[in-house]
């Protein structure tokens, strides 16, 4: 455990039935006063939560093996953010950085070109999302380039606004009956070696080739301004593409004047063993987006590339209200300090080794996990039909995902087919914890697979 969260008791403890009783009245609060349109994966309402538990309002302690989608890498209320925020919010909370500025801001871009793959000059801008991180990337992709074509890939997941949702693969929920969409938005095949119609050793070679063939049949090369990626992706069911695709994706844009945008949002902070997935790839992208781990759970999110690609911007053409909010900047300082004193992505790799193995156990067990992948501490297994029948099995993906939930381990599920489950645990949790949640995943397979 690291020293962020003394506050809570790092055990596993159920008091109730979960979501209990409490849950279950402010659930039907919820359903009275909040739209039905946003969903809630599992109504344990939270009262505390630290290290690597999640603390219910019925007293039950949940084992969280998702950080909130990846946002509490260095643990719930960890010192650090607290103590900035704290700070931060008794000096003042708000002046608006387009209109009397403050040094925080200042501090998290210094922080950001350090950080960010690649040793060449940089700027950056700061958002309130990641949706908003990714539409700024768009922006400045197209002032620089004077170009207007985006290509993104099959499942792929960028945002729910609506430039952002064009760029996201998946309908449901995510697009269905919101369109019209942003255009001038093309989409090229996801390098999925699980998937791959070619089989997973072909899959670098023709992935890149259709990727090639798509921007030149497509779009035309010289209409393309940016290229939007994943190194490892999200939502769409931690696909990783095989080594090399994403470093000749990036080749091809770099001979083509097109620019990479590496969306980092899920993978960034030393999420996987890197501070950056990029980095593993050896890839250098021009503009990297960045939010979720960035800032403890605090709403912030970067834009960060090359210097002349960023300056391009008219001045003024970048901003928002609340865009690097002070307290929100206090709270990255802490975050990124944290992830440097107590070496994160050292920790990620750790937590990767501890899950791989015991992961690995399970998939030669129970042959309706097809694979097991990710990095550092985001991997996944996907759910198939079995005996080589690649079918997607979301039945039993949310099967074994209740079960975990009853048994107060917080899951979550991903992938374009609802069959993959994914486990990204803040890197402040203890070891016992990992052991413990994955010993009742175990549980879950036995209890419902025949
Ligand atoms: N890019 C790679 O993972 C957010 C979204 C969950 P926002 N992923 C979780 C949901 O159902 O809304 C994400 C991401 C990548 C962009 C985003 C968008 O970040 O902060 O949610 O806007």
């Amino acid at each position: 455990m690291t020293s962020t969260s003394p506050a809570v008791d790092q055990q596993r403890k159920l008091v109730t039935s979960v979501p209990g009783p409490r849950s279950q009245a402010l659930h039907a609060r919820k359903s009275a006063a909040v739209s039905a349109g946003v969903g809630v994966a599992l109504p344990a309402y939270v009262e505390r939560a630290g290290g690597g538990i999640l603390v219910d309002v019925d007293g039950n302690h949940l084992i969280d093996f998702g950080s909130g989608i990846a946002v509490t890498t260095v643990g719930n209320a960890a010192a650090a953010v607290v103590n900035g925020v704290q700070e931060q919010a008794a000096d003042f909370t708000h002046t608006c950085f387009m209109i009397t500025p403050y040094e925080e801001y200042v501090a998290v871009c210094e922080a950001l070109a350090e950080v960010t793959p690649g040793g060449h000059e940089k700027r950056s801008a700061l958002f309130n999302s990641g949706a908003e991180a990714v539409e700024n990337a768009v922006k400045v992709a197209r002032a620089y380039t004077g170009r207007q074509a985006v290509v993104a890939f099959d499942h792929g997941y960028h945002g729910r606004t609506n430039l952002t949702m064009a760029l996201t693969a998946k309908s449901m929920p995510y697009k269905h009956s919101f369109g019209p969409f942003a255009n001038e938005v093309y989409r090229a095949p996801m390098a999925y070696p699980l998937r791959w119609p070619g089989g997973p050793e072909r899959c670098a070679d023709e992935a890149f080739a259709a990727f090639v063939d798509t921007v030149h049949t497509q779009v035309g090369e010289s209409n393309a301004a940016a290229v939007v990626i994943e190194p490892i992706q999200g939502e769409g069911g931690f696909v990783v593409p095989p080594a090399g695709w994403l470093r000749r994706v990036a080749d091809f844009c770099s001979e083509h004047g097109i620019l990479l945008i590496a969306d980092e949002i899920q993978t960034g902070f030393c999420r996987t063993g890197d501070w950056f997935a990029c980095e593993h790839e050896d890839v250098v992208p021009d503009l990297v987006t960045t939010a979720k781990g960035i800032a403890g759970g605090l709403p912030l999110s970067a834009l960060t590339g090359r210097a002349e690609v960023m300056d391009a911007v008219h001045v003024g053409g970048l901003g928002g209200t609340y865009g690097g909010n002070p307290v929100a900047c206090a709270a990255a300082l802490g975050a990124i300090e944290t992830m440097r004193s107590e070496d994160l992505c050292g920790r990620a790799k750790q937590v990767e080794a501890l899950f791989t193995e015991r992961l690995e156990l399970l998939r030669s067990k129970y042959d309706v996990i097809a694979e097991v992948r990710g990095r550092g501490a985001m991997l996944a297994m996907e759910l198939t039909a079995g005996a080589g029948d690649l079918r997607p099995n979301p039945t039993v993906t949310a099967a074994v995902n209740a079960h975990c939930h009853a048994q107060g381990l917080v899951t979550l599920t991903a992938g374009t087919y609802g069959n993959v489950l994914r486990f990204l645990p803040p890197l402040s949790s203890p070891d016992h914890l990992l052991r413990e949640g994955l010993d009742i995943l175990e549980e879950a397979f036995a209890s419902v697979t025949p």
